[in-house]
């Protein structure tokens, strides 16, 4: 079995419906990856252990989803080196604009590369990305995936127009 090298977290486990895109995503290119609940608010101790851990794990990107007062990418990008991407989950109030300005508004020094709310795909994607700039066979998939993604487009232009 390969080394786990994404850590995905999430503040409860109601944002599994949402977080799972991310391992999913991880899947498609065979990035081994760990899920965990772990919340800024109801066990913070827990959740700073998450990340002061995480690189000595060998972990090498964090994947962290909230809702509402979602602290949890910005607090475990506080105490990690690794890269953190955030995703807005979004609740049944707001829409997730709540969780999206309590993600996005990092204080400088301490980036979260945010994706768009309820978005967890683009965070397996964007971790993928990531790995893949050290890892020329991965950054091939990668393109080959994007060349896929431009021919089911341009098919459906054309089956539109036909
Ligand atoms: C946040 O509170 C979690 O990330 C979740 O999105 C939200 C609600 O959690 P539950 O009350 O459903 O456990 O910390």
């Amino acid at each position: 079995m390969s080394a786990v090298r994404v850590g995905i977290a999430m503040g409860s486990r109601s944002d599994l419906p949402v977080m799972r895109a991310a391992a999913e995503a991880l899947d498609e290119f065979g990035i081994a990856h760990e899920l965990r609940v772990v919340s800024a608010h109801r066990t913070p101790r827990e959740m700073l252990a998450y990340g002061e851990e995480a690189e000595a794990r060998g972990l090498q990107v964090l994947i962290a989803g909230a809702g509402g007062a979602a602290h949890l990418p910005g607090m475990l990008a506080s105490v990690t080196p690794l890269p953190v991407i955030g995703v807005p989950v979004p609740l049944q109030h707001l829409d997730g604009l709540d969780s999206l300005l309590s993600i996005v508004q990092m204080p400088k020094g301490v980036p979260v590369a945010t994706v768009a709310v309820g978005n967890a795909r683009n965070a397996g994607l964007l971790a993928v990305r990531i790995l893949a700039a050290s890892d020329p066979d991965l950054r091939a998939r990668i393109t080959a995936f994007q060349d896929d993604l431009a021919a089911a487009s341009l098919d459906a232009d054309r089956t539109l127009t036909d």
